[in-house]
């Protein structure tokens, strides 16, 4: 049998965990017959309802699920782990200010950075929100684990953008490549309709609509979680964890030839001039940026309020680099 991977979840007992948790113990995301130990961290006062997550995981029976480990110590839960999917994070309660929740969040990520610190290997993607400026935090926390090891998820808003361009030209989403989101993974997310492709053509060309394209498709893609949780009174949680699978698998596995995925990743000499030291979404394919890709003046505008935005968040969070 194959050595076992270790993957750490964080906020085990929340939303999120409840689709997430159960897909990778299926054994549908790394190669094939990989064993996995899943190292789960919760806050104490959530450790009595994870450990009802994982009386359901242990009753799934899942043939690859080699373990689980639990607690509240990431120290302790980290320990030589392969992969490191940060879910748990602190949400804007009412009243709440932006600053304050980018601050009650730097402090989850500085302690999460610093139990990460030396691990080389560890490959960690932010989903926990402001994920964008939580991702910078945990670089900074996490000596020697190199920048291009840690991304934050920008792949729910990509798979978000797609289905609106397949919906409105009425297609499948198959036809639909190339989908671009730039930016913070917030209501100023920029998604590219200029170099989406439809069924091979120009997006732009085959929907024909720039004024939709402009307003009801941006707008759409950009506050799609909060008409989730109109609808259902409670936030994204199936497509964020599904978000969260196809993140790990665009790591992982070859991009499909003609097609790119988008991540935040460490803008440090990226080639569209973005200010260096932020988390920002490119379109990747494998590990790079793809380069030379133009826009018109309407998203390059948007792109910028997007690092402006991102610019913001790091001020605030400052102390904590
Ligand atoms: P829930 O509130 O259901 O669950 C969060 C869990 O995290 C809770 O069980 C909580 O106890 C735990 N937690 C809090 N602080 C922790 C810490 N320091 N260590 C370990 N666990 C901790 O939220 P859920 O719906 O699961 O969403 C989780 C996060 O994902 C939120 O921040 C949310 O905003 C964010 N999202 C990010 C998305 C993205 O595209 N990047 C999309 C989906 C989602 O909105």
């Amino acid at each position: 049998m194959k050595q076992a991977i270790r993957v750490g979840v964080t906020g085990g007992a929340g939303q999120i965990c409840y689709s997430l948790l159960y897909r990778l113990a299926s054994g549908e995301v790394f190669p094939v017959d990989q064993p996995i130990i899943l190292h789960i961290l919760e806050i104490p006062e959530a450790l009595p309802a994870l450990r009802g997550v994982v009386m359901e995981l242990e009753d799934c029976a899942f043939p690859l699920l080699a373990g689980v480990v639990t607690g509240s110590d990431p120290h302790k839960v980290f320990e030589d782990i392969d992969y490191a999917l940060l879910v748990g994070a602190k949400p804007r309660g009412k009243g709440m200010e932006r600053a304050d929740l980018l601050e009650q969040n730097a402090k989850i990520f500085v302690e999460q950075g610093k139990a990460l610190k030396g691990n080389h290997k560890v490959k960690v993607l932010v989903v926990g929100n402001p994920a964008n400026t939580n991702a910078l935090v945990l670089y900074h926390n996490a000596k020697n684990v190199p920048a291009e090891n840690i991304r934050s998820m920008m792949r729910l808003d990509q798979n978000r953008a797609i289905t609106q361009l397949a919906q409105k030209a009425r297609v499948s989403v198959k036809s639909v490549k190339k989908v671009a989101i730039y930016g913070n993974h917030s209501s100023t997310m920029v998604p590219d309709y200029d170099n989406a492709l439809i069924g091979g053509k120009s997006a732009r060309e085959v929907i024909d609509d720039l004024d939709w394209l402009r307003g009801d498709f941006i707008k759409t893609v950009q506050e799609r979680g909060a008409e989730v949780i109109k609808a259902r009174g409670l936030s994204s949680a199936a497509s964020a964890a599904n978000a969260a699978i196809a993140s790990i698998k665009d790591w992982i596995y070859e991009t499909p030839v003609g097609d790119w995925y988008v991540a935040g990743v460490y803008s440090r000499g990226n080639p569209y001039h973005i200010q260096d030291d932020l988390f920002f979404s490119f379109p990747l394919i494998g590990g790079d940026i793809v380069p030379h890709l133009k826009v018109d003046n309407f998203l390059e505008h948007k792109i910028k309020e997007s690092e402006e935005e991102l610019i913001k968040e790091r001020d605030a969070v400052r102390r904590w680099l």
